[in-house]
């Protein structure tokens, strides 16, 4: 592909400057900035417009593990020692049951490089970092951000500068890596997506304290509800606490916090640390189909919600990432559609794996603590299913796959 043609031209109609990319990226996260990098190592021309500035979102923390076919994803591109760091994830998971302690694998027998605990927002910073250092073009405070002309073969993204000038950049592709939130889906005509939702009923209040990880990532059941501790770095901890979806975070005082998280972990010593963020959320899942429209793809949260439960989303917006990348890469080396063809087929089918994973661990983990919920019949069918999966070594072979993520893209 031609190199970038990046000279700025006045527009006649309006007082816009326009240039021109071959793909062009909305949103840093995790997603935007990988398809961004892997663009870059295959010598592919993007700009990557974010609304928000660097320090914001070098500090927004949610995962806290790359799993282990993600890692592979990046060893793949030469990239996992550079943009991953982090500490190596020894793959197991406590599961502690009315206070009983069982420890599950995710050693699925398969070859190579292991899960990273490495906190989303050091992801990002790696990433951001890697992608300047090689010469990418990353523009925050990116207001305004609006897209055109995404049937046609030459879409125009336009967005505002923080000192106010309008930009208009021509592009051969959009990759609509905005979350949830963003424009990107919101710029698909209505009709054409449909959005497969998901609402659990369930609240988790989730905490973040500088106090002593947890020897593995662990989960909780309770009679008081569900409860989970997970290391985000050498000092730090996030906790999860089962809510009702629409309490409210101030109801939740330091000592309620840690008093609720001694009694459901059942560990009467855990150690307290000063909470630096708390806030309650949802759990839901959402699913888009398909995940492209016309010359726009979208990638990671833009396309898809997983409930937290089984640290899927983030890992899915990586696999997508890897998927489109791949894709663009194809098609501007050797005009092979195939990839950009099937992009939202190969997504979708570990998108819906993990939608599953995800659901069954969420149901699994809250209806085993708290029959007041669903009934005493899921309460113990809930138990049955953890029972197979500490004593059945097949159960617990099934269970790492899908914690390493199977390879269901190819
Ligand atoms: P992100 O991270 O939301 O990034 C989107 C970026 O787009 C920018 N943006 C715009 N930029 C330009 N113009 C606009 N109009 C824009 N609108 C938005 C935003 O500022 C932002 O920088 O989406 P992405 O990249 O798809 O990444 C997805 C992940 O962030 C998400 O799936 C995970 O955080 C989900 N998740 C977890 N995933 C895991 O794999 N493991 C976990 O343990 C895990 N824990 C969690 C989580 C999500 C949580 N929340 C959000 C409920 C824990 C929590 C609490």
């Amino acid at each position: 592909m031609a190199d970038n043609v990046r000279e700025l031209r006045k527009s006649p109609e309006a007082s816009e400057q326009r240039e021109s990319t071959t793909v062009v990226v909305v949103g840093a996260g995790p997603a935007g900035l990988t398809v961004a990098n892997l663009l870059r190592r295959s010598g592919i021309d993007c700009v990557v417009l974010e609304r928000r500035s660097r320090e914001y979102v070098a500090q927004r923390q949610r995962a806290g593990i790359v799993e282990t076919r993600a890692v592979r994803m990046f060893d793949s591109w030469g990239l996992a020692d550079r943009v991953l760091g982090g500490v190596p994830y020894d793959g197991i998971l406590e599961f502690r049951v009315d206070g009983e302690r069982h420890l599950v694998t995710d050693d699925d027998g398969s070859e190579g490089p292991s899960a990273r605990l490495c906190p989303q927002q050091v992801l990002v910073q790696k990433l951001t970092a890697a992608y300047l250092a090689d010469g990418g073009d990353l523009r925050f405070e990116a207001a305004d951000v609006s897209l055109h002309d995404l049937a046609g073969d030459r879409p125009t993204v336009r967005y505002r500068t923080a000192d106010g000038t309008l930009r208009a950049i021509s592009c051969a592709f959009v990759a609509g890596c905005d979350g949830d939130h963003g424009i990107s889906r919101a710029a698909v005509p209505d009709g054409v997506l449909t959005a497969h939702a998901f609402d659990h009923g369930i609240g988790w209040l989730t905490v973040l304290a500088d106090a002593p990880p947890p020897a593995h990532p662990l989960l909780a059941v309770s009679p008081q509800g569900f409860a989970a501790h997970f290391p985000r770095g050498p000092h730090t901890s996030r906790y999860y606490l089962q809510c009702p979806p629409d309490d409210q975070p101030d109801a939740w005082s330091d000592s309620r916090v840690w008093d609720a998280l001694r009694a459901r972990l059942g560990d009467p010593a855990l150690t307290p640390g000063p909470i630096t963020d708390r806030e309650i959320f949802r759990l839901r899942s959402l699913v888009h189909d398909p995940m492209q429209y016309g010359r726009l793809f979208l990638v990671g949260d833009a396309a898809h919600i997983v409930s937290p439960m089984g640290g899927k989303g983030m890992n899915l917006a990586l696999y997508d990432a890897d998927l489109l990348a791949r894709a663009v890469r194809d098609f501007v080396s050797d005009h092979d559609e195939t990839g950009l063809r099937t992009y939202s087929q190969r997504c979708l089918r570990r998108v819906w794996n993990d939608q599953e994973f995800s659901h069954w661990l969420t149901r699994t983990l809250h209806d085993a603590g708290d029959d007041t919920h669903t009934g005493p019949f899921h309460r113990s069918l809930a138990r049955a299913r953890l029972d197979r999966l500490f004593t059945s070594p097949a159960a617990a072979r099934g269970f790492a796959e899908l914690m390493t993520g199977p390879d269901l893209a190819e």
